[in-house]
């Protein structure tokens, strides 16, 4: 490979803090920067590099800090701007980096700007946001929000419709608008400029519209983030942001990448391109859902899965970069939907754990799947906090739809599996918070938890530690290319890491069934060394493995035939 193209985000793991259920250092229940401080050793620990921590900025909380008040101050509940100054300062110390999450798409209606937008059709603010005259007594088009409803909200007072892709608190701003571009600009500069290693950017890929607005086509499938994505500007706004301030600072950029193809992957994050390091995509985050909605699902095999994988590393090789990622804040746990949460939790989130560990891209850890924090099946529908979930179900209400069956789906697929929070030990609420949280614990905190896991040597925390160490060492994990040696099979994912003279083989059981597995030639006839497996006793096999319910394993390959 290009030894230029080597760089420490290559080289990272990432964590995901989602900080109002991270820890909480002051009783309200809510999170906050202290109580990351007070988890920095725990992180190092871990091995990973990178912290990423979802917004924290002041927000009113309409959708948890993704609509922002103000870019440049600390949200109140979180603490305050000395707190942040000494969470960098003493994450630097450690030898960890921290990337904040950006949200350049829209604002809080709360903002400033918003605020003055509002006022008149012709205050200096008005064109930071997207107004529109209505068109037939109605809104400007038929655009909905991924949240539910009209994508746009009319404003009484200057009668037109502003547009708002996400809830109506959380008004798009007009990227065409330069002084609205150079005021983001500005705002990256000041978190740069006190050290942060870089940015996660909300949903980047909706910043740049098509400015005809038009109406969704005909043969509209309901993927309504692909009409919205990928505008005719997004390009130019990325170069323009590259240019007049990411250029001076050695950071990591990682996108939110909604609704983009792989070819469009090396297009942001290309190294020629001066765009972004990074993308992830939602191929795999999506793998369950239909294209009509968030909560319609659709059903997928192994197969699938792994010609996402391959056709994302195909497209962005070394040319782009991946992000390699099961879940995340917005999606349920990846144990519960990619494991076996029930009957095999150690064993199935250790195979995910290795093939996140092991895939060509970043691979990013969510707070929780260290242990295996699992899905919740909250009773009520009122113990939910999303937004999301909220709206939807008021909708079903409105429509006399089925209650019962909605919180079904809410258990399965909602965002808020994600949001329980962190379970540190076996007390009340987990250890999180000394009062009463913001969201419920997940009962299972009195099984599951930091301090249980730490304490016992076969737990997915000391495998994970485990993994990292060995992608560490094994710079075929990081730069080697990928080739997938099995892609029909629909219960074994194997695949080879190669990088000059060493090659990887990764082998890991997708089922719950004991599979007697033959490795594809000519990589099953090479003598190999057994670098980690997530079973103790492994018998020395040659070329027909013995695999177990989730058995992973990762073979050093010699150049040396046996067999
Ligand atoms: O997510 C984008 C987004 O649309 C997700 O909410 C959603 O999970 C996806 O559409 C699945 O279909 C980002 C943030 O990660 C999310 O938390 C915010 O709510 C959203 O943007 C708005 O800022």
């Amino acid at each position: 490979m290009d030894k230029t193209l080597k760089t420490w985000w290559k080289e990272s793991v990432i964590y995901q803090i989602y900080p109002r259920s991270f820890m909480d250092s002051d009783g309200d229940g809510i999170g906050d920067i202290q109580g990351i401080i007070s988890k920095l050793d725990y992180l190092k620990k871990l091995g990973i590099d990178i912290i990423w921590i979802s917004p924290i900025f002041d927000s009113p909380n309409d959708d948890n800090g993704y609509d922002v008040r103000d870019y440049c101050a600390i949200m109140e509940e979180f603490g305050t701007m000395s707190d942040f100054d000494e969470m960098l300062k003493q994450a630097h110390k450690k030898g960890l980096k921290i990337i904040l999450d950006l949200v350049p798409n829209h604002s809080s209606d709360e903002h400033r700007w918003f605020q003055e937008s509002k006022k008149s059709k012709d205050n200096p603010y008005r064109d930071y946001y997207i107004w529109k005259p209505p068109v037939n007594g109605g809104p400007p088009n038929d655009w909905i929000s991924f949240f539910e409803g009209s994508a746009w909200t009319f404003d009484e007072s200057t009668q037109e419709y502003y547009l708002h892709l996400f809830t109506k608190k959380q008004p798009d701003l007009n990227w065409e608008n330069p002084s609205l571009r150079q005021e983001m600009y500005e705002v990256i500069r000041f978190w740069l400029d006190k050290g942060v290693d870089g940015f996660r950017m909300d949903v980047i890929t909706l910043i740049s519209k098509d400015l005809s607005f038009p109406n969704f086509p005909k043969n509209f499938n309901g993927n309504h983030h692909i009409e919205y994505a990928n505008g005719p500007k997004i390009h130019d706004f990325l170069r323009e942001m590259h240019d007049e301030v990411l250029k001076e600072y050695d950071v990591l950029t990682v996108g939110e990448a909604l609704g983009i193809s792989p070819a469009d992957g090396p297009l942001y994050s290309g190294h020629d391109r001066k765009e972004l390091s990074s993308v992830y995509h939602f191929d795999i985050l999506q793998i369950d859902r239909s294209s009509k909605g968030f909560y319609h699902k659709k059903g997928w095999g192994l197969p699938e899965l792994k010609m996402i994988f391959r056709r994302w590393d195909k497209a962005m090789g070394e040319r782009g970069w991946n992000s390699v990622m099961l879940g995340n804040h917005d999606f349920p746990r990846m144990v519960s939907r990619f494991g076996n949460d029930k009957t095999h939790r150690l064993e199935s989130s250790k195979m995910l754990h290795t093939l996140l560990a092991t895939q060509r891209g970043t691979p990013y850890i969510y707070q929780g799947d260290e242990i295996g924090m699992t899905n919740v099946a909250f009773e009520s529908i009122h113990d939910y906090d999303d937004v999301w979930i909220k709206n939807t179900h008021a909708k079903i209400v409105q429509e006399g739809g089925n209650e019962m069956e909605f919180l079904r789906l809410v258990h399965e697929l909602s965002r808020d599996n994600a949001r329980t929070p962190m379970q540190w030990d076996d007390s009340f609420y987990g250890g999180f918070t000394k009062g009463i949280p913001w969201i419920k614990s997940n009962p299972n905190h009195t099984e599951i938890n930091v301090k249980a896991a730490l304490n016992d040597g076969n737990s997915i925390i000391h495998f994970l530690i485990q993994m990292l160490k060995i992608r560490k060492e094994n710079q075929a994990l990081i730069y080697g290319s990928y080739q997938d040696i099995d892609p029909e099979n629909e219960m074994v994912f194997s695949y080879v890491r190669t990088l000059e003279e060493q090659k990887v083989l990764v082998v890991l059981n997708f089922t719950a069934k004991k599979i007697e597995y033959k490795i594809p030639k000519p990589f099953g006839s090479l003598d190999k060394k057994l670098l980690i497996g997530n079973y103790f006793d492994l018998e020395k096999e040659v070329n027909t493995l013995q695999l177990r319910a989730y058995e992973s394993r990762v073979y050093y390959l010699m150049n040396k035939v046996i067999s």
